[in-house]
C-alpha cells in the first residue's frame, strides 16, 4: 500500500493550455504546420507536450534522491517490454480527458493518434513485461530505483502468418522516432573485451584488445498520481571514432566502416528466444555490454554523491539481477573493486554479496545459461579468471563447512566439467547474491527442492519467494477503461494504487445491477476484439460465444498442442451430434515461436490449418471458430485480454514458473482454466475453487508418471476422442495438400510426449464441458467473474515491488516534497 501522507495534486491543465502546448511543439520542435502535419507528427507533438509534465516531477525526484543520499536499487535486465507509453502517461498525469478534448478541438481523434505510437518490443515475453510492470510500480510507489537495459535497434521480430506459417520480419521501431527518450550525450562509457592477462606480483593486469562505447538513452517512467517518475536507462553501442582510414584511402568504403558496424552489432538485435541460449558470442557480448556500462554508471554516480567514497557502496546500492542474463555483473564488480579501486579481495567479495540479489524465473535446465570456458576466455579473460577464484574459495567453504562429498562438490562447482567445460551462470548468481527468489510459491518451493537443492543446503537462509504481480494502471486502466470506470463507480478510485481495495467489491456479489454492468462491459470488449479480428484476418466471430483465449509464447511446455487436441475433439463431437445444443465458442490463440524452434513453428501452422478447416465447415453453423492472431505484443494484448471469458493457463504442472497473463486475465474478469502450476495455484487460493476451473495432474503425479516410465500411447489407446484427434492430424485431415505435414510432431507425441499432454487430455476435455455448462447460466457466470476480480487484489506489482523493497533491497519509499 502506498503512503497516504503523500497527497498528489494533478496539474491544473486546461484544454486551451494543452492545445497551445501541442501546437507549439508541432511548430517549434517538429517543424511542421498544422496544415501539413501527419498523424505521426501530431502524435510526436502530443508526446512532447505530455512529456514536459512528466519531466518536471522526474527531475524533482532525481534531485531529491540525490540530496537525501538514499539507498537505491538498480534493476538490471536484458529485456524491458514497456508497451506504448502515451495513454499510460496521460492517465498517470491525470490529463487523459483534457488531451482528448484538446485534440478533438484541433480536429483530431485521440484514439487514432494513440494507434500510431510504436510498441517497442524490447523483450520476449513474461520476463521483459514483468520488468516493465516493476518500473511502473517503482515509480508509483516512490521508490528510489532505476532500470538498466539495452536499447536494441531491432526488438522482437514482427510476426506475420503466410500460408499458415510464421514469418519473421525485422521490427525497426527506432526508425519511426522515439519521442519519449532523452539522449544523454555525456553519459558514455568504454566497454572492453578480449585481450590477455599478466601478473605483476599479486596483481592481475588485463589488457583488453577491443573497445566499444556505450551511450545512454533515458526513458521516463511516470508514476501514477505522484510526481515521482523512474528512469529506465538503455544503452546503445557506438563505435566512436573507429574508421579504418587505410581501407578508405584504398577506396574500400565498406572495409572502412566494417569494423564499426560489427561493434555496433552489440545493441543491434534482441535474441528472440525466451528459454534457450545458444551460447552465442554476440549474446555474451550483449550481456557484458549491459553489465559493464551500468556498473560504471552506478559507481560514478555513487562516488559523485558520496564524496568519491566507495567503501560505503554496499550500504547505498542494491543491484538486482533479472535472471542470470546480467550475472556477469558479479565478476565485473569484483574486477572494479579489486583491480581498479584496489580493495582487498575479501572486502570486495563481502561488498559484492551484500549488493546483489537474483530472481530465478525458470526451472527449465535449458534456460539456465552456461558459457563455454573457451568463449569466456576469449571474450572476458579477466572475468573468467575471477570466476575461477570465486569458485575456488566457494568450494573450499563447502568442503570445510558443508560436505566433502566429491559428487556434491562436482554438482555445486561453478564450472561444469565434461567434454566442453562451462561456467554455470545460475550457480554464480546464487553464490554472488545475498537473496535468491522464485516468482510464485510453487516455483520457489521447487527451486529449493530441485534446481537449487544443493545450494539450499549450503545457504538455507538465502532462498525466498516473491510472487509476481502486474500493474493495474496498464492492465485495467489503459486496457479496459470501461471496467476501470465500473470500479471507480462502486469502490472509488484508490484501487489503482492499492489493488487490495478490489475486495470492496465483495458486498456487490450477487447484486444484479453490477452483474449486468459487468456483462455489458465484457460484451463491449468482445465486440472490440471481434472488430479487430474482422479487420486483420477477415474472420467473423460471434461476441455471444465464449471467448476462450490462450496467448503467450509458443512453447511445448505451455501446451498449445493440448488446446489443439481438445478443439479438434470438440469439433468431431459437434459434427457427430449436430442436433445437440452446443455452446458457441471462439478459440483465440496468439504468440510468437522462437525463429529456430521447429516444433513451436509447426504448432502455429497446425493451429492455422485446423482454423482453416473448422472455420469453413458450414455444418457447424458458426458455433465453433478458431483464430490465430498474428504478432502478439503488449498493444495487442491490451485488446485481447479484456475480451476473454476463459483464460487458458494449461502448462504441465511444475514447468511454468509463475505466468503473469493469468493475473491480467483474471483481473479483467476471465475465469481461469488451468493446471496447478505457477501462480495459478495462488490464484486458486485467492479466488476459491468455485471461480476457477482446475484440471490435470499435480507436480507429484507428473513426477510419478515420469518415474514409472510414462507411456503416452497407453492414454492414446484408452481414449477414443483423443485417438481420433491425434489420428486426424497424423493422417493429414487438416493438411490435405500435404498429409504427412505433422507426422513428426505426432510421432513425438505418441512416443515421448515429454510435457504429458495425453495424460491430462481427459481431465482437460471434461473441464471444458463444465465451462460450457457454467456459461449457460449467465448470472452465475458473471457473479463468479465478480467474485474472481474481488479476490485478485494480491496480484498487483505494487505489492510485489514493496516486498522486494522491504525484504530484499532494504529500500524505503521516499516522501516527496510538494
Ligand atoms: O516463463 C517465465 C514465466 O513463468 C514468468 O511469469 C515470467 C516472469 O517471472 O518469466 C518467464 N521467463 C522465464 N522468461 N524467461 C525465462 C527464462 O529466462
Amino acid at each position: 500500500m502506498l503512503d497516504k501522507d503523500f497527497i498528489y495534486e494533478s496539474p491544473k491543465l486546461t484544454v486551451e493550455a494543452l492545445k497551445q502546448a501541442i501546437v507549439s511543439k508541432l511548430v517549434f520542435d517538429i517543424g511542421r504546420s498544422a496544415q501539413e502535419a501527419t498523424t505521426r507528427d501530431w502524435l510526436n507533438a502530443t508526446v512532447y507536450a505530455v512529456r514536459d509534465f512528466v519531466a518536471e516531477g522526474w527531475i524533482q525526484t532525481v534531485n531529491q534522491f540525490r540530496e537525501e543520499k538514499t539507498r537505491r536499487v538498480y534493476y538490471l535486465s536484458m529485456e524491458f517490454l514497456m508497451g506504448r507509453v502515451l495513454s499510460n502517461a496521460m492517465l498517470s498525469e491525470g490529463v487523459y480527458d483534457t488531451a482528448k478534448q484538446a485534440l478533438s478541438e484541433l480536429g483530431l481523434v485521440l484514439e487514432d493518434i494513440l494507434e500510431k505510437e510504436a510498441d517497442p518490443g524490447l523483450g520476449n515475453g513474461g520476463l521483459g513485461r514483468l520488468a516493465a510492470c516493476f518500473m511502473d510500480s517503482i515509480a508509483t510507489c516512490n521508490l528510489p530505483g532505476m532500470g538498466y537495459g539495452i536499447r536494441y535497434e531491432y526488438g522482437m521480430f514482427k510476426q506475420t502468418i503466410e500460408d499458415g506459417s510464421q514469418v519473421e520480419k525485422p521490427d525497426a521501431w527506432i526508425a519511426k522516432g522515439a519521442p519519449w527518450e532523452f539522449t544523454r550525450a555525456s553519459k558514455r562509457y568504454r566497454v572492453r573485451f578480449g585481450g590477455n592477462l599478466h601478473f605483476e606480483g599479486e596483481k592481475c593486469i588485463w589488457t583488453p584488445s577491443e573497445e566499444i562505447t556505450a551511450l545512454a538513452y533515458d526513458n521516463i517512467v511516470p508514476g501514477y498520481e505522484t510526481k515521482s517518475a523512474a528512469t529506465l536507462r538503455l544503452w546503445t553501442a557506438n563505435a566512436g571514432d573507429i574508421f579504418n582510414l587505410a581501407n578508405f584511402n584504398k577506396g574500400d568504403y565498406f572495409g572502412a566502416i566494417e569494423e564499426r558496424s560489427s561493434i555496433e552489432n552489440v545493441s543491434r538485435v534482441l535474441y528472440p528466444d525466451d528459454s534457450t541460449w545458444a551460447g552465442r558470442e554476440l549474446r555474451l557480448r550483449q550481456e557484458y555490454f549491459l553489465v559493464s556500462a551500468s556498473l560504471q554508471d552506478i559507481i560514478k554516480r555513487h562516488k559523485k554523491f558520496h564524496g568519491g567514497k566507495i567503501a560505503n557502496l554496499a550500504d547505498k546500492v542494491a543491484i538486482h539481477l533479472n535472471d542470470t542474463h546480467p550475472a556477469l555483473a558479479i565478476p565485473e564488480l569484483m574486477h572494479i573493486l579489486v583491480d581498479q579501486e584496489g580493495i582487498s579481495w575479501k572486502k570486495a567479495w563481502d561488498m559484492t554479496r551484500r549488493i546483489f540479489s537474483y530472481t530465478c524465473h525458470t526451472l527449465m535446465s535449458e534456460a539456465l545459461e552456461t558459457w563455454p570456458i573457451e568463449l569466456m576466455a576469449k571474450v572476458l579473460p579477466r572475468h573468467l579468471q575471477m570466476i575461477y577464484e570465486i569458485n575456488a574459495e566457494f568450494l573450499e567453504y563447502v568442503r570445510t563447512y558443508v560436505s566433502a562429498d566429491v559428487d556434491f562438490i562436482r554438482r555445486v562447482s561453478l564450472i561444469e566439467e565434461g567434454n566442453q567445460r562451462k561456467v554455470r551462470m545460475g550457480w554464480l548468481s546464487v553464490v554472488g547474491s545475498h537473496k535468491v527468489n522464485g516468482v510464485a510459491e510453487i516455483h520457489s518451493d521447487l527451486m529449493v527442492s530441485s534446481t537449487f537443492a544443493d545450494f539450499a543446503k549450503i545457504y538455507p537462509e538465502r532462498f525466498t519467494n516473491v510472487t509476481n504481480g502486474v500493474t493495474p494502471r496498464r492492465w485495467i486502466g489503459v486496457a479496459n477503461p470501461k471496467l476501470a470506470a465500473l470500479f471507480d463507480k462502486y469502490i472509488g478510485t484508490e484501487w489503482r494504487k492499492d489493488l487490495s481495495q478490489l475486495s470492496l467489491l465483495k458486498p456487490y456479489i450477487g447484486k444484479p445491477e453490477i452483474i449486468g454492468e459487468l456483462a455489458k462491459i465484457k460484451f463491449a470488449n468482445k465486440k472490440r476484439l471481434a472488430r479487430y479480428v474482422k479487420n486483420t484476418l477477415d474472420i467473423e466471430i460471434n461476441p455471444n460465444a465464449i471467448f476462450d483465449v490462450q496467448v503467450k509464447r509458443i512453447h511445448e511446455y505451455k501446451r498449445q498442442i493440448l488446446n489443439v487436441l481438445q478443439i479438434i475433439s470438440r469439433y468431431n463431437q459437434m459434427i457427430a451430434n449436430p442436433e445437440k445444443n452446443w455452446q458457441s465458442r471462439v478459440f483465440i490463440l496468439a504468440g510468437k515461436a522462437a525463429s529456430a524452434y521447429y516444433t513451436a513453428k509447426q504448432t502455429i501452422r497446425l493451429i492455422n490449418d485446423i482454423a482453416e478447416v473448422i472455420n469453413n465447415d458450414e455444418r457447424l453453423k458458426g458455433r465453433l471458430k478458431v483464430v490465430f492472431i498474428p504478432n502478439y505484443s503488449v498493444s495487442i494484448a491490451e485488446i485481447i485480454i479484456p475480451a476473454a471469458d476463459i483464460s487458458e493457463q494449461i502448462s504441465l504442472a511444475g514447468t511454468e514458473a509463475s505466468g503473469t497473463s493469468n493475473m491480467k486475465f483474471a483481473l479483467n474478469g476471465a475465469l481461469t482454466l488451468g493446471t496447478l502450476d505457477g501462480a495459478n495455484v495462488e490464484i486458486l487460493e485467492n479466488v476459491g475453487e468455485d471461480n476457477i476451473f482446475i484440471f490435470g495432474n499435480t507436480v507429484e503425479q507428473v513426477e510419478e508418471l515420469r518415474r514409472n516410465g510414462y507411456s503416452p500411447v497407453t492414454f492414446y489407446q484408452q481414449d477414443e476422442e483423443l485417438r481420433q484427434a491425434v489420428d486426424q492430424i497424423a493422417l493429414g485431415h487438416f493438411s490435405p495438400k500435404e498429409p504427412t505435414r505433422y507426422q513428426g510432431l505426432i510421432d513425438s507425441l505418441r512416443n515421448y510426449d515429454y510435457y504429458q499432454s495425453f495424460a491430462d487430455f481427459r481431465s482437460y476435455a471434461d473441464m471444458q464441458a463444465k465451462v460450457d455448462e457454467k456459461y449457460q447460466d449467465q448470472a452465475a457466470w458473471f457473479n463468479s467473474t465478480l467474485e474472481n476480480i474481488a479476490n485478485m487484489g494480491f496480484f498487483s506489482s505494487d505489492r510485489t515491488i514493496l516486498e522486494y523493497a522491504e525484504r530484499i533491497w532494504k529500500i524505503k519509499p521516499l516522501k516527496l516534497e510538494n
